[in-house]
């Protein structure tokens, strides 16, 4: 069976409480408060079943001061029932009610003129007219118009038929969005504990699910679920649903606050909208002013910024602005609002969140800002993914990020990103997606570094990764910087070896003069064998003038990145030929001093031909390259 949600909207004591109960059968009306004063004060609840539908009707309070109640209870409803009294017709909130409806982009509807027994025909038509009035130029125009009495019951069958007709027009909820409701009322059982109600504006929530509570990001667990006060196994999109939560007090939780699918979604204070003024607000809104704004079902304080050079949005004109928030709210993008004034509390505007998870604006910014807001507003999905991935800079951003700005569920999450990736507008990175532009610029700079490097420096081999990284990637994610290098190598313009980056065709092409003081520091190395000369000694025998020590070194570096010569000590290098020889006598001795295979300092001194000198540095480079192991003053050999 589909449901539906409708909900009033009308002038207080138009008979709105009135409708429902008659036509339902309940009383919206439930707090003993409203029995008493015989007006409405909070969201009342009532459903009809139409056979092949069910209504499930949100009934809201006319009053002026709880208009902040109706809103906690008007956004998630499919159609509206606008019911004016034929006894006074029009009347401020009417038309506030109705200005909500319409800024909260409510499609569907029609029109109640109640308390049809009160007057005559020609008032009727009075209302009537007025009524169409109102609605011209609307959602609501041609919307089907019924006289009723719940006095009399005149007009109820009509209505019931309208109603069917509304619930034929109403498509069916996107399936596009993981699980969300906002929480309109929260109360706890005696047995059972906390219980929540809203609308499940996307998703669905079954018995025993893992549920998040936000803000502040609580896990809770869904002990049951009710919709239209009968336990079901799961409830869908669209219905107005119940939720007796494990794992939270009910003074924990408030009105405004969601319950989502866990991880999904991140509480925001800064948002990025579009703001559309009301003709009859009375003034403009202005960067700083504080407004109301009334976001699903939460009401919280804000500080905007006007995004324009003027700094306010008139009257009846629309414009960008960042909404700075007094207390966390859940918000996603394409999430309609209302805005009221702060003092005296009344409707002016109505607002369209494009970036949920948005970063302070600064002066300068502006026209690229309304640049990113335009494109959030009127392009395509992946041009909207590209467009939140571009603004996260060098940083980027990960699927998670875009599916708590969006609430997009996973399979459009990887559908969008996938024809983004393929529009070439972003690029992938191990999962952080960062713009292309960025991606390409990183490119370039790296090779340009890497290139600078070994014209600075022709004798080094390359630049260390994490010299690259800090340098280039300061801001950026690792996952991008791996991306970043490895493509290179791809595309043969780098080449890695180890923890060193250089240019594919970077070799060390020598002078002849540095390819002959290599050469006679190699004859050097070799002819001194085991008895190591210092590097000072090397390098003045190799005839390295005192001011060239410094090249010297770097030309001795190429012998031991080459692996030609061996770094035993600090300041000691052998040739690597000499070292081999010795492993190869002392795996000798091993076998001959088998089972214990062990040597001693004394020992070891005979076996190289060597002072104790070379031969300590020696033995602890044989420990560290696992030819020998410590064992007390004596070596095993392995
Ligand atoms: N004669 C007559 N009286 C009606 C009719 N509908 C409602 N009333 C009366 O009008 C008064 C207000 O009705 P409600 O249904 O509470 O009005 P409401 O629009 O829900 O008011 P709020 O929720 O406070 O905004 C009550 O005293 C009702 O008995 C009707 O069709 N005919
Ligand atoms: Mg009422």
């Amino acid at each position: 069976m589909r449901s539906i949600i409708i909900g009033t909207a009308g002038h207080i004591d138009h008979g709105k409480s009135s409708l429902v109960h008659t036509l339902t059968g309940k009383d919206p009306d439930r707090l003993p408060e409203e029995k008493r004063r015989g007006i409405t004060i909070d969201l009342g609840f009532a459903d009809l079943d139409l056979g092949d539908v069910r209504v499930g009707f949100v009934d809201v309070p006319g009053h002026e001061r709880f208009v902040k109640n109706m809103l906690a209870g008007v956004h998630g409803i499919d159609a509206v029932a606008l019911v004016i009294a034929a006894d006074e017709g029009v009347m401020p909130q009417t038309r506030e009610h109705f200005d909500i409806c319409r800024l909260l982009g409510v499609q569907k509807g029609l029109i109640a003129i109640t308390k049809t027994d009160l007057v005559e025909d020609e008032l009727l038509s009075l209302v009537l007219a007025e009524a169409e009035e109102l609605v011209t130029g609307s959602f609501l125009e041609g919307a089907t118009t019924v006289a009723v009495s719940a006095k009399t019951r005149a007009g109820l069958d009509e209505l019931r038929e309208a109603l069917r007709k509304i619930a034929d027009d109403i498509p069916p909820r996107s399936s596009d969005y993981t699980t969300r409701l906002p929480i309109d009322r929260a109360f706890s059982m005696k047995g059972f504990g906390a219980v929540v109600t809203g609308t499940l504006v996307s998703g669905e929530i079954a018995e025993a699910d893992e549920l998040e509570l936000l803000p502040p990001g609580r896990r809770v667990r869904a002990r049951g679920v009710q919709v239209h006060g009968a336990a079901v196994n799961r409830a869908e999109s669209g219905q107005r649903t119940a939720v007796n939560l494990a794992g939270v007090d009910v003074s924990d939780i408030q009105r405004g606050m969601v319950l989502a699918q866990p991880g999904r979604l991140i509480p925001t204070q800064i948002i990025d909208t579009q703001i559309a003024m009301l003709p009859s607000a009375p003034r403009p809104i202005r960067t700083r002013s504080r407004l109301r704004v009334h976001l699903g079902s939460a009401e919280v304080l804000a500080r905007v910024r006007v995004l324009n050079n003027r700094g306010d949005i008139p009257p009846g004109e629309t414009g960008f602005a960042q909404l700075r928030l007094e207390a966390p709210v859940v918000a996603v993008h394409e999430d309609r609002f209302i805005i009221r004034s702060y003092s005296p509390a009344e409707t002016i505007a109505g607002g369209l969140v494009l970036d949920p998870l948005a970063a302070k604006h600064r002066g300068r910014e502006l026209a690229r800002t309304h640049q990113r807001l335009q494109v959030l507003m009127d392009s395509d999905r992946p041009a909207r993914f590209a467009e939140f991935v571009n603004a996260s800079g060098d940083s980027g951003l990960r699927l998670s990020n875009i599916a708590a700005r969006t609430g997009w569920k996973d399979c459009v999450l990887s559908q969008v990103a996938a024809s983004a990736v393929k529009d070439g507008t972003v690029v992938e990175s191990e999962g952080v997606f960062v713009a292309k532009e960025i991606f390409e610029r990183l490119s370039r700079t790296t090779v340009d570094a890497v290139k600078a490097h070994h014209h600075r420096e022709p004798l080094s081999r390359g630049l260390a990764r994490e010299t690259l990284r800090d340098r280039l990637f300061a801001h950026a994610s690792p996952e991008l910087f791996r991306t970043v290098i490895s493509r290179l190598e791809e595309h043969g313009l780098l080449a890695t070896d180890k923890d060193i980056v250089r240019s594919k065709e970077h070799t060390l092409e020598l002078s002849p003069a540095d390819a002959q003081l290599r050469d006679r520091m190699l004859a050097i190395l070799e002819k001194a064998g085991l008895a190591a000369p210092s590097l000072e000694q090397l390098l003045e025998s190799s005839g390295v003038a005192a001011s060239q020590r410094a090249h010297g070194r770097k030309i001795l570096q190429l012998l031991l990145d080459n692996g030609t010569a061996v770094r035993v000590q600090n300041e000691m290098f052998f040739h690597a030929e000499a070292l081999k020889q010795l492993t190869e006598l002392l795996r000798q001795y091993g076998n001959e001093h088998e089972p214990d295979r062990l040597i001693d300092v004394a020992a070891f001194k005979d076996l190289a031909g060597v002072s104790r000198k070379y031969a300590i540095p020696l033995l602890e480079y044989f420990d560290l390259a696992r030819v020998t192991r410590r064992a007390g003053d004596r070596r095993t050999i392995l």
